[in-house]
This record gives C-alpha cells, sequence and structure tokens, in this order.
C-alpha cells in the first residue's frame, strides 16, 4: 500500500480464506477458526460474532506523531467525498466478504468525509447508508455498532458531552442523531459511546460534576432520541482511562457501572470492553470482563492488545493465546456477551505496507480468538478449574458460613465462632497449579 494501488486489482490476487485445520501451513486459511463448528452448544461464529472496524483498515493511514502516512489507500485518491466514500466501501466489503467477517462497526466520519455543515453532513452520511444497505443486501453483512466521532474535530477539543460550551455539546447531539439514524436505518444491533474527550486535561479549570451531570444528560437524551425512533439495540458505553485526555471519566468497567447507576442509565447501557484499554487501566482484560459480566453487563468487546514495554494504546492485533483463554473462560461462564461481538479495534503497524498484511493481522485474530474459545471451553468441561473454585468457598455454602451469607450473624455470634474453633488452617490458592492447567489445555 506504500504506492497507490489500482482498486480494482486491490485485493484480487487474495483469495476468499477458508477454513483448512491445523494440518494447513498456509498462511491465508484458518487453522481454528471453523465458523460452524460446535462449542459449548452453540456454533464458534455466533459465540464471536467478529466485525472489522472501518477506522482502521479503510482510514487508519499509518500516520503518527512523527510521520506522514505509510498506508495510501486508491479509494483516497479521486473524486469527489461521495465518490471516495463509495469507493472504499466498496473495498470493505470486499475484504470483510473475503475474510468471513459476518459484521463492520463505523463512525460516521469513517464511512464519508465531514464539513462544517450539519445539515451537509446528514445528507453525506445518508447517502451512505442507502449504498451500505444495498451492500449489506448482497453479502449478507451486518452492522454490529454504529458511533460518531465526537473526538477528532477541534471543536470538541474540550469534549463534546462534557465540553464546557453548550453550543459544542449540541454539536456533538446533532453528529449523534444522524449516527443513531443511519444505525437504525442499517439494522445496527448496537450503539457504541467512547468518550474520547469527555474528561479533563487539568482539574484546574474544570467543574468536574458539572461536566458528569452533563454527560448523563447527554446519554438520556440520545437513548431517549433512539428508542423513540425505534432502535431496540444495546448502547454500549466503552471504558478507557486515559488517552487523549490526561483523565477520562468512563475510566474503566467499576467506574462506569457506578456511573450507570448513580444516573439511571442501568436499563439501556452495557459495557464494550477493549484489551488495550484495560492494561491502560491498570487491569488485566479478563479483569474488565469480570467486573462487567458480575454486574450482568457484559456487552462487547473490542478485541486487540497493548504492548508491555510501551504505556500507550498501541491496538495491535490480539495474538496471546494465554490471555485470551483467561478472557473466554470468563465470557463463556457468563453465558457469552450480551448483544455484542468481537470487534477488531486494531491496527497493522505503520510499516506493514502490504495488501496482505491486513488479512494476516485478521486471520491471526480471529484464530487466536476461536482456539481460545475451544481451550478454554475444554478447560470448564474436562478439567476440575471450576471445582477447585467452587471447593474454595465452600465454608461459605452450609453452617455458620451459609448463615453469615443470609444475613443472620451478628458480630457478637462471629466473635463466638472465632473464638470456640481455634485456629483456621493454611488452605493453598493453587494458583501455580491453576496457571499450569491453562497451558495444559493450550
Ligand atoms: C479509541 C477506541 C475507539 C472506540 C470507538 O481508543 O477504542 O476506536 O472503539 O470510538
Ligand atoms: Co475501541
Amino acid at each position: 500500500m506504500s504506492t497507490v494501488l489500482d482498486q480494482k486489482t486491490l485485493f484480487s490476487a487474495i483469495p476468499t480464506i477458508k477454513f483448512e485445520g491445523l494440518e494447513s501451513d498456509n498462511p491465508m486459511a484458518f487453522r481454528w477458526y471453523d465458523e460452524n463448528r460446535v462449542v459449548a452448544g452453540k456454533p464458534m461464529k455466533e459465540w464471536l460474532r467478529f466485525a472489522g472496524a472501518y477506522w482502521h483498515s479503510f482510514n487508519g493511514s499509518g500516520a503518527d506523531p512523527f510521520g506522514e502516512p505509510t498506508h495510501l489507500f486508491p479509494w483516497d485518491s479521486e473524486g469527489d467525498a461521495i465518490t471516495r466514500a463509495k469507493a472504499k466501501m466498496d473495498a470493505a466489503f470486499e475484504f470483510l466478504t473475503k475474510l468471513g467477517l459476518p459484521y463492520y462497526c463505523f463512525h460516521d466520519v469513517d464511512v464519508v468525509d465531514y464539513t462544517n455543515d450539519v445539515a451537509d453532513n446528514e445528507r453525506r452520511l445518508q447517502t451512505m447508508v442507502e449504498y451500505a444497505k444495498q451492500k449489506q443486501q448482497e453479502t449478507g453483512l451486518k452492522l454490529l455498532w454504529g458511533t460518531a466521532n465526537l473526538f477528532s474535530h477541534r471543536r470538541y477539543m474540550n469534549g463534546a458531552a462534557t465540553n464546557p460550551d453548550f453550543h459544542v455539546l449540541a454539536h456533538g447531539a446533532a453528529q449523534v442523531k444522524a449516527a443513531i439514524d443511519a444505525t437504525i436505518e442499517l439494522g445496527g444491533e448496537n450503539y457504541v459511546f467512547w468518550g474520547g474527550r469527555e474528561g479533563y486535561m487539568t482539574l484546574l479549570n474544570t467543574n468536574m460534576q458539572r461536566e458528569q451531570e452533563n454527560f448523563a444528560r447527554f446519554l438520556h437524551t440520545c437513548k431517549d432520541y433512539a428508542r423513540r425512533n425505534g432502535f431496540r439495540g444495546t448502547f454500549f458505553i466503552e471504558p478507557k482511562p486515559m488517552e487523549p485526555t490526561k483523565h477520562q471519566y468512563d475510566y474503566d468497567a467499576a467506574t462506569v457501572i457506578g456511573f450507570l447507576r448513580q444516573y439511571d442509565l442501568l436499563g439501556d447501557f452495557k459495557l464494550n470492553l477493549e484489551v488495550n484499554h484495560a492494561t491502560l487501566a491498570g487491569h488485566t482484560f479478563q479483569h474488565e470482563l469480570q467486573v462487567a459480566a458480575d454486574a450482568g453487563l457484559l456487552g462487547s468487546i473490542d478485541a486487540n492488545r497493548g504492548d508491555y514495554q510501551n504505556g500507550w494504546d498501541t491496538d495491535q492485533f490480539p495474538n496471546d493465546i494465554y490471555e485470551l483463554t483467561e478472557a473466554m473462560l470468563v465470557i463463556l461462564e457468563a453465558g457469552g456477551l450480551q448483544g455484542g461481538g468481537i470487534n477488531f479495534d486494531a491496527k497493522i503497524r505503520r510499516n506493514s505496507t502490504d495488501v496482505q498484511d491486513l488479512f494476516h493481522a485478521h486471520i491471526g485474530g480471529m484464530d487466536i480468538f476461536a482456539r481460545a474459545l475451544i481451550t478454554a471451553d475444554n478447560i470448564l468441561q474436562k478439567s476440575d478449574y471450576k471445582q477447585i473454585r467452587q471447593q474454595r468457598y465452600a465454608s461459605f455454602d452450609a453452617g455458620a458460613g451459609a448463615a453469615f451469607r443470609r444475613g443472620e450473624l451478628t458480630l457478637e455470634q462471629l466473635r463466638d465462632y472465632a473464638a470456640e474453633h481455634g485456629e483456621p488452617q493454611i488452605i493453598s490458592g493453587r494458583q501455580e497449579y491453576l496457571e499450569n492447567l491453562i497451558n495444559r489445555y493450550i
């Protein structure tokens, strides 16, 4: 992609990617992802519901703060905004179809360039929605979620829904309205809010309480509009602790759940959890999944991975089987994702400039999730993993422990129990055994 290629021949040398199994050494084939293979009672494709992310794969130019674009897409080269947007969408659907990705996700401005004119932007998006509708019909592809980009334009430099200037908030609302309309029109199954700049750079100029109240009011207003207009899907909040702001209000799963509860949004909103956002917040991905699952709010996943040495959001494609096996254990035990899927919010590196690179990235990501699903299911079905954890809490299942859980013991009674029963036994947490167990099943 470093030289502009002809769009017609861009993906022509790439075959449709098929499942060939572990015997295959074809890098353009799946070795684990066999979409109809039944795991834990459902075909893999239903557990995983993979989606391609428009912004990284079809807009991600490879530019970074130190360098110009390295991915020069043919669809960016000629014609007016709509012509370029249609060429990009042709390429996107060809790519997604060749990979067998059943879903895609987009921000409004990924699909077509926006100007500063609200009505013109609405027309542009509407034109592309009509085009996308046709493409969805032809290919069977579906929209996992839509969203509005309320962080790139300079007007959002102090936030959108949390901006101190109401006029900016109204522009954010205009964008969300059009993006919700587009999502409904395309049968989108969910709608995402990632609060890119909903936070602060310094508390010195920030009324945090006012900003959070405005944020909640904004979400209620968007939700009410969508519901009035027939949207029955789920709204997802995507936590991230920082970047681009110093502090983002949607810091992590626990913070978002507290916010949703405080502002009465629990009935309509769930969480979209991203691997690299979890690690930025100082958590493991599986921690974030478990927090959401325990609250009944495990909605969707943005799949990627961070870098152990760099602190920032590197958004690399997932490739860590151990991390994902632990993640799939949480997801399987929770009974799956609620309404969402696995969106590859990941980008190939700046110097990955062959057409094949984007395919290798997705094939690797899909295969590693499939393998993690199979491995986690084997662990749950065949090993003593669940039993060990259950046993660990057995003292709460009967007798005084169960009475305590029912709220029947006073502090004095707990004291008497301790005095009567002497010193507790030392009981191992068996961490190393369990860590080896995961590796045994991988
Ligand atoms: C940014 C990020 C976004 C959201 C959608 O870190 O994850 O791409 O997923 O706005
Ligand atoms: Co994301």
